[in-house]
């Protein structure tokens, strides 16, 4: 057994996206691709002798390979220690609680989220800093610097590690501790919520279903509910995750998990259900024959939170990523706590997190989280939501309504155009910026513009900037319009068009959401041409 330096040549575009680098299997199955991407990060890092690494993913195709080599890098970089998920899974949420709880100096997580898997489909690599979060765009723009530049990688060429087997495992001078991936996270969530409460709720006849989509929760969401919470045997459905996520597409949304939104519309069905996506993070809450948007679900919490008792003495503030709707900004007003706006994206959450500005954090993209970790967390979400359930005794559906009365409702719409021409993108959004000066004061249809502008974000915390976060159209009645571009696709380019309405009156609080956004749909279209530039006539999604 020895350490090796293989020559490489660098591989263009290893630019960290959104959350992470994310390409086609096949772009990483090149050889020296994955391993100059690690190298990248090792450089980053600098000394790592004597720390502790923490490893895992979402199980999807090449994982394991994947695994493997990171496993024999790190033993090539002088690490003390890699903690790693048996089977090489661990949960997004689950990689940044370990990473806090053990004290490491980071964690690699392998997953391509909410893409599609399998061996047509995506892989991603993302590094965690020692918060437990994603790292900022100071230290992947210096990944991605060391990895245009790079010319050679160390690795250990020492026999494979079992990551069946519990327990430690010796690779050249490192230890790799192999942990049950559940154990720490589930033991986290039990100092969250009311798992005493939740227990009796389930014991009295209460039924869920849990969609885990054949990805990372599944294992989790059936120790949890099923193990600790006693929720009947078969209450987590798709649980087992596979390589493919048995050819389905784990985004937890009511087009992709339309098998729960079958079950929860039947009216004997369970009263409450949620899905979660590739690596864990997201959650989807649907309450029966009801979906509840993201950005409202935050919200509840938020006004509900000290129900929980990890949440008891209040929220220091709030945060949701700008496209986010304003819902939990009306929560933080009556509650008297700031609502930080952020750029779309987990890591711009770390700093306000770390520097104790707030305790909820939220996107419109089914993310919600907390200061618990530096991650989103989907079980959490849908833990959070059964401890309201069982405390107040009122369905989900009830709880909103209720919410609606008191706030106002923010009719929420995502509208997506996946897979178009990249440069037709780029474009649509150039021609988009030279427009936004002159809309301030125009009317359009029954709205007047308030201001239009490319959001540019400044960190309270650390003064950093970040700019061209997203076109948006803010008309003076609250209503908004947002364009973006995806920054985790890997097929051409994907245009994301939010809609939000503010609608005070509960008179008009039945409304189906795309026919109360009607007109802002209409204004998008004719102040950006999407059809013109993009080819299609309507969004490929809907949320
Ligand atoms: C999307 C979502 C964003 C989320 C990101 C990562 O990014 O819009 O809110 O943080 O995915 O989520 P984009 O750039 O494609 O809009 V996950 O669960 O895929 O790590
Ligand atoms: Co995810």
């Amino acid at each position: 057994m020895s350490i090796q330096n293989q020559s490489t040549q660098p591989f263009s575009g290893q630019r960290p996206g959104t959350s992470g680098l994310r390409k086609k299997v096949t772009v990483f199955q090149q050889p020296g691709y994955l391993e100059n991407f690690v190298q990248s990060v090792f450089d980053t890092l600098g000394d790592c002798s004597g720390q502790t690494l923490v490893l895992g993913g979402d199980g999807r195709y090449h994982n394991r390979v994947a695994v493997q080599t990171i496993l024999h890098m790190a033993a090539a970089h002088g690490y003390a220690r890699v903690l790693v998920g048996q089977g090489g899974i661990l949960s997004t949420p689950a990689v940044s609680c370990v990473i806090r709880k053990h004290a490491a100096l980071g964690g690699i997580v392998l997953s391509a989220s909410h893409n599609p898997g399998g061996i047509d489909g995506d892989f991603g690599i993302k590094y965690n800093i020692a918060n437990g979060g994603p790292a900022p765009e100071s230290v992947t723009e210096a990944i991605f610097q060391f990895s245009s530049s790079i010319a050679a990688y160390r690795i250990s060429d020492a026999p494979e590690i079992d990551l069946q087997r519990l327990g430690r495992q010796q690779l050249e001078q490192m230890v790799v501790e192999v942990i049950d991936p559940v154990a720490d996270y589930a033991e986290l969530m039990q100092q969250l919520f009311d798992f005493e409460a939740i227990r009796s709720l389930f014991a009295g006849g209460f039924r869920m279903c849990f969609d885990g989509m054949h990805a990372v929760s599944g294992p989790y969401a059936q120790a949890i509910l099923e193990g600790l919470l006693g929720a009947p045997a078969g209450t987590v459905i798709n649980a087992q995750p596979l390589e493919d996520f048995g050819g389905h597409h784990p985004d937890p949304n009511p087009v992709n998990a339309a098998q729960l939104i079958g079950i929860m519309a039947n009216q004997d069905g369970p009263e409450f259900g949620a899905a979660s996506d590739g690596d864990g993070d997201r959650n989807m809450i649907v309450g029966r024959r009801f979906e509840l948007t993201p950005s409202d679900s935050l919200a509840v919490l938020a006004a509900h939170a000290t129900l929980a008792p990890g949440y008891r003495h209040g929220l220091a503030g709030i945060a949701r990523s700008m496209p986010t709707s304003c819902a939990a900004d009306r929560v933080a007003a009556a509650l008297g706590i700031p609502c930080y706006e952020t750029p779309t994206g987990w890591k711009f959450f770390g700093n306000l997190l770390d520097a104790g500005k707030v305790t909820l954090c939220g996107e419109e993209s089914y993310g919600t989280g907390s200061s618990h970790i530096r991650e989103k967390d989907g079980l959490w979400a849908v833990l959070f939501w059964l401890n309201l359930l069982a405390v107040t005794g009122k369905p989900v559906q009830q709880l909103v309504a209720e919410h609606w009365a008191r706030f106002g409702r923010n009719y929420y719409s995502r509208h997506d155009y996946e897979a178009i021409d990249a440069a037709a993108a780029e474009e649509l959004m150039a021609s988009l910026r030279i427009k936004l000066p002159s809309l301030a004061g125009q009317n359009l249809g029954n709205y007047v513009v308030d201001y239009a502008d490319d959001f540019c974000y400044t960190d309270p915390v650390d003064a950093s900037v970040s700019s061209k976060q997203g076109i948006r159209i803010v008309m003076t009645d609250g209503s908004r319009i947002v364009f973006r571009l995806s920054g985790t696709g890997t097929e051409g380019a994907t245009l994301r068009v939010y809609l939000e309405r503010y609608e005070a009156d509960p008179a008009y609080h039945h409304l189906l959401t795309q026919q109360a956004l009607a007109a802002l749909i209409l204004i998008a279209e004719q102040v950006a041409g999407i059809s013109d530039w993009t080819g299609r006539v309507r969004p490929s999604v809907i949320t």
